[in-house]
């Protein structure tokens, strides 16, 4: 007899070719009207459920994790970063936590590009400008932004969406700066020629273009606090793609404002989805609502390896994607 299919129970919708393999593999229970979960709900799952398929909209903390069932064993994050979930607190359960990395490095290396760009040239203004019906004409000094071939760029965080965010910037001609808890590799930083600064208020003053891509920490949160940020210069631009914990937002909106920053260009926010109402009406931040994995391809392959990390656990070997706590 087949042995029994493990009940997975996916918090979110997600895109339909993932959810027909799971439902094909797995006792899979969807969740197709996309709701998000209430913290009743998602401790509900938790009690139903060999394995949890949630998504950063999901706060999993020791708490919620306390009421977990018996039967849960595999919590199969959909996303590379796991700071909704208490890692340790699900490892002494004995659950284990998995998530995606590599399948979203690419698109949200792309989406910090398109970032950079906006901000720096402008994009979002010029476009409102057209849509207001207020384009007068071309003027030489009008909507200048600033150019970004042969400007510093400093990459907070040199894993693998701050390296291929190296890769493609040095094909607009920046140089790439970073800081990291250690340096990279003597080949990859020849391969990028990128500059490694311990000390992150050093390279902070000194950079035209400056980008979060660390995981938010206990460590990191709050990293661009208001005395980091004001070492910044004036013409400098700030980027962040990674999680807005790690920005002192209310700090940022009044550097903004004054002029003590020329822009920003943020796709996550300290109180998703929330937005610092600060934030809004400034001409000078683009804000984008969490899209650096949004791409039907990247979402498709972020499925496949929550399934093949299901898989994996359910053959009873170690899911590839497994997080610890000392990852951090
Ligand atoms: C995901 C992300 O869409 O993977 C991540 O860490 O930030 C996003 O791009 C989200 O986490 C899905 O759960």
């Amino acid at each position: 007899m087949a042995a029994r299919k493990p009940k997975v129970i996916v918090t979110r919708k997600l895109p339909d070719p993932v959810e027909t393999r799971m439902r094909e593999l797995f006792d899979t229970e969807l969740n197709l009207a996309d709701v998000p979960m209430s913290r009743q709900a998602l401790i509900a799952a938790l009690q139903r459920a060999d394995v949890l398929a949630p998504t950063i909209t999901d706060r999993l903390d020791a708490e919620v994790l306390a009421e977990a069932g018996e039967h849960l064993k595999l919590i199969a994050n959909f996303g590379a970063g796991f700071d909704h979930i208490d890692v340790a607190a699900a490892n002494a359960r004995g659950i284990v936590v998995t998530n995606t990395p590599g399948v979203l490095t690419e698109d949200a290396a792309d989406l910090t590009l398109a970032l950079i760009l906006a901000v720096g040239r402008r994009l979002v203004e010029g476009a409102s400008v057209i849509q207001a019906g207020k384009f007068d004409g071309w003027s030489p000094t009008w909507m200048l932004g600033r150019r970004v071939t042969h400007k510093r760029l400093g990459i907070i965080g040199m894993g693998r969406i701050g390296q291929a965010v190296a890769r493609r910037a040095r094909a607009f001609g920046m140089q790439i700066h970073y800081h990291n808890r250690k340096p990279v590799s003597s080949r990859i930083a020849e391969e990028l020629e990128a500059t490694y600064w311990e000390s992150l208020d050093q390279m902070l003053a000194r950079m035209d273009i400056v980008s979060v891509h660390s995981p938010h920490t206990p460590a990191t949160y709050h990293l661009l606090s208001a005395r980091r940020m004001k070492l910044m210069q004036p013409t400098a631009i700030l980027i962040n793609t990674a999680r807005g914990e790690i920005i002192d937002e209310t700090a940022l909106a009044d550097l903004l404002k004054s002029g003590a920053i020329a822009g920003a260009g943020l796709d996550v926010f300290e109180f998703e989805p929330k937005i610092n109402p600060k934030l809004l009406g400034l001409p000078n931040a683009v804000l984008l609502p969490h899209m650096g994995s949004a791409t039907i391809e990247g979402r498709i392959d972020m499925g496949e390896k929550v399934i093949i990390n299901i898989r994996t656990w359910m053959d009873g070997h170690k899911p590839p994607d497994r997080v610890i706590p000392s990852m951090l």
